[in-house]
């Protein structure tokens, strides 16, 4: 299970200033107040939606921002009361004010929850007007709409797991698939933590790397692998231009085995990826060795953008729920 979550500030609308005039026209010179109410500021409501897989926008979009209500004019014109905006989250959304510590799940698709309120419109001067006091100058500002910080916090289980020794590219191939923006670096260990990007509406996880002895703690051990114990389908990235990529394969393969060998029988496919960085005849006899894998091998470069629309839709096809009945080993790149 991996979190996916972002801070958002959220603002309601502000309430619209009443009016402080009077009815002067040159008819009538000393005229009553007539200045109309400012109009309600909008709330910011949060509902749940299906059509909504994930938290991707909320990444870029950092503020919401409901909308003013409408200044009272004179003539007791009364300002628009704002609309009301209503933002769609994921169901199993978890909003928390961070503020309160207050938590509401986004359960249902049925029932918006308002964040943030919008200030009350401001009354105007002639609301003012009593027997005694016949022309009021005074009006009210509206008021300031809510701002709350929250948290938005998705539990998503991975459907796919990037999975491999350190540096084999992992973290390139999320970046190419989803819009995930993982740190890449030309040095092992660069993910510390899973990362996640949503391919279509498939969860992918990125996991830090692997290494010999990781179930014994070595390295970051393996303590990221739960998070795909429930995934369907492993993506087993192989360095092409590595020493040795079929130990680099068992390797990895040997410390699911200790850690937990049901990994061992998922459908899996092996990119053996930076087929840019090696000459074909290298990339070929690899190939043939993973031949005795029995799985799918997938020969490419998260650097190639032909190679990346091929393997997605090698991977579309494995997501499908029907029987996957691929051409084993295109060689791209
Ligand atoms: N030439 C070449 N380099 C690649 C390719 N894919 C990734 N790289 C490079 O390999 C290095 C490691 O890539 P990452 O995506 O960070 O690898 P990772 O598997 O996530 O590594 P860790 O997070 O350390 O486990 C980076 O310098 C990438 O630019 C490829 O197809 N061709
Ligand atoms: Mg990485």
């Amino acid at each position: 299970m991996l979190v996916d979550n972002v801070t958002l500030v959220v603002k309601a609308g502000d309430g619209g200033n009443g009016a402080a005039t009077f009815a002067r026209t040159s008819m009538k010179a000393r005229g009553g107040p007539d200045g109309g109410n400012g109009g309600n500021g909008g709330d910011v409501l949060f509902q749940g939606s299906t059509n909504v897989n994930d938290l991707r926008e909320f990444r870029y979009k950092k503020k919401i921002v409901g909308e003013n209500g409408g200044h009272g004019t004179k003539h007791n014109g009364f300002g628009k009361n704002a609309n009301h905006i209503v933002v769609h989250v994921p169901l199993g959304t978890r909003i928390t004010d961070v503020t309160s510590g207050k938590v509401i799940e986004i359960e249902t698709e049925d029932t918006p929850v308002v964040i943030a309120r919008g200030g009350k419109g401001g009354f105007g001067n002639f609301k003012f007007k009593s027997a005694t006091n016949q022309a009021p100058t005074n009006r009210e500002l509206g008021g300031g709409g809510e701002t709350k910080t929250i948290t938005l916090e998705l539990r998503l289980i991975a459907e796919v797991g990037l999975i491999g020794l350190p540096n084999a590219g992992k973290s390139s191939l999320l970046a190419e698939l989803t819009h995930a923006t993982p740190a890449i670096g030309a040095y092992p260990f660069t993910t510390l933590e899973p990362n996640i990007g949503m391919f279509g509406s498939h969860p992918i996880a990125d996991i830090p790397g692997l290494i010999e002895g990781a179930s014994r703690g070595i390295g970051l051990g393996t303590k990221f692998l739960k998070h795909i114990e429930k995934t369907k389908i492993l993506v087993h990235m192989i360095d092409l231009a590595g020493d040795n990529p079929l130990q680099a394969y068992e390797t990895v393969r040997h410390e699911f085995k200790e850690f937990n060998p049901t990994l061992l029988e998922k459908p899996e496919i092996i990119f053996l990826n930076k087929a840019d960085a090696v000459d074909a005849k290298k990339a070929a006899d690899v190939q043939k060795q993973f031949l005795a894998t029995h799985k799918e091998v997938f020969v490419g470069s998260t650097h190639e953008i032909e190679s990346i629309d091929a393997f997605k839709h090698l991977l579309t096809r494995f997501l499908s729920p029907a029987p996957v009945d691929v051409p084993r080993s295109a060689i791209f790149g």
